[in-house]
């Protein structure tokens, strides 16, 4: 474990082999009944690179005429998103620190292409509680900075079964994907990249 600045804590290996395989089947069962789609930037609607779904009572999407945000419900199905994962609310449990379950777990795939821009994760409520990064699959640059989109950056490469957790000073930092770098892991047969991210979006009452 290490903090690699106040609140952002980095776990390598959190999950071992056999236990990312397992959320990797779960994941394809998740597709399959909520399909990935691709977001869409505010306004522009300019497409992300990344494909996304989600599952848990809340899941973000994006789109151009109605920018970010949490909805219950799939943009292209209609449907309630699929349950979050046991093994991934026990991850929370055991890591986030905080009282109440996550809402969203949002799923981003990433080809081998793909890159995820510097941005600050802010359209939930609960800022209190961090954000859990689960990466799968294709290891990947993840640059991070401060506060203020002008600081300094630092990188670091994610690999397979890493967990990332970002809360306390630092829930509100920059951070992307630079990039994937192919063929780093053969946990997934098609390549690329899977990264799941838990978030608490509502204030507990
Ligand atoms: C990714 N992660 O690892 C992108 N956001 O693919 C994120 O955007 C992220 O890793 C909030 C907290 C942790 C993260
Ligand atoms: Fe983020």
């Amino acid at each position: 474990m290490a903090e690699l600045a106040p609140g952002l804590i980095y776990l390598p290996t959190y999950f071992d082999r056999a236990q990312q395989q397992q959320l990797v089947e779960t994941l394809r069962d998740i597709v399959k009944e909520a399909p990935l789609f691709t977001p869409q930037m505010p306004k522009t609607g300019k497409p992300f690179s990344v494909r996304m779904t989600n599952c848990g009572s809340l899941g973000w999407v994006s789109d151009r005429l109605g920018g970010y945000r949490y909805q219950a419900h799939h943009p292209l199905t209609g449907l309630a998103w699929p349950a979050i994962p046991e093994r991934i609310l026990t991850a929370w449990r055991d890591l986030a620190g905080y009282p109440n379950l996550p809402e969203a777990c949002l799923v981003n795939y990433y080809a081998p292409n793909a890159r995820m821009g510097l941005h600050q994760d802010r359209d939930e409520l609960a800022l209190d509680a961090p954000v859990l990064s689960v990466s799968l699959g294709d290891s990947a640059l993840f640059r991070y900075g401060g506060t203020q989109r002008k600081d300094r950056t630092k990188s670091i490469r994610l690999h397979s079964g890493d967990v990332v957790l970002i809360g306390g000073a630092s829930r509100l930092i920059f951070h992307g994907i630079e990039r994937v770098l192919p063929g780093t892991s053969t946990l997934l047969a098609d390549g690329g990249r899977i990264n799941l991210t838990l978030r608490r979006v509502t204030l507990p009452n």
